[in-house]
């Protein structure tokens, strides 16, 4: 507990010590920050964050179904999985579709702790960008950590490019279509509706409906 950040704040979590369990004299409570960044806090809030996931090299369901499975162990409750679509390639157009879904899930993980408990995943699953933008077993991206906006040389939340990207809309319209964009309040309906992006994206009949145990 030492390196618990102790600021007398309005707006905070009250901690009760193990003490007051066992009746012993109690010294007036700890007042914690609820937003504490250190990643060190042992005491960080759970976060709902988005991911988007693809793959569109070998058994792309089951690339997307293992690393869904995968989740849990590196820190993320899944509480909801979009249905899988098969989508066109933006961006690098040379290569084979894709299937993607989004997840919403719940963390205590800071923000760079959880995306590379992603890229974690990713290496242990076997895959590798050969090409920038190219063809991949599975890649995740963390489109919404919260309400926050992270800037920095590794990470940019909310994803800078999920708004010019229907493969992510769609899917993270099917479950959570007025989540509104942290930085712009727009919802994600609205994002879908006004993107520029023309390129298909179908929803897979019977693909969807991931399991309880799938989900973690
Ligand atoms: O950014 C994720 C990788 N990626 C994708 C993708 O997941 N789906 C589609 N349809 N196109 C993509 N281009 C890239 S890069």
């Amino acid at each position: 507990m030492s390196d618990l950040k102790v600021r007398p704040l309005v707006g905070t979590r009250t901690l009760r010590p193990s003490l007051r369990q066992r009746g012993e004299q109690l010294s007036p409570p700890l007042t914690v920050d609820k937003t504490c960044y250190d990643q060190q806090c042992p005491l960080m809030p759970a976060q709902v964050v988005y991911l988007s996931l693809g793959s569109n090299v070998g058994d792309r369901e089951a690339n997307l179904r293992g690393a869904i499975a995968s989740l849990a162990a590196a820190g993320v409750r899944v509480r909801q999985v979009s249905s899988i679509y098969e989508t066109e390639p933006v961006d690098y157009l040379e290569q084979g579709w894709f299937l993607n879904c989004v997840v919403e899930g719940e963390t205590e993980l800071p923000a760079l702790e959880l995306l590379q408990g992603l890229r974690g995943i990713e290496a242990a699953m076997g895959s590798k960008k050969l090409v920038a933008k190219g063809p991949r077993l599975i890649d995740m991206d963390i489109l919404l950590y919260g309400t926050e906006i992270i800037d920095i040389a590794e990470l940019q939340v909310p994803h800078p490019r999920m708004h010019l990207r229907r493969f992510v809309l769609a899917p993270l319209a099917e479950i959570a279509a007025e989540l509104r964009h942290p930085s712009w309040g727009d919802s994600v309906a609205g994002l879908l509706e006004r993107t520029a992006d023309r390129s298909v994206v179908r929803r897979i009949d019977g693909a969807a409906g991931f399991t309880a145990s799938e989900k973690g």
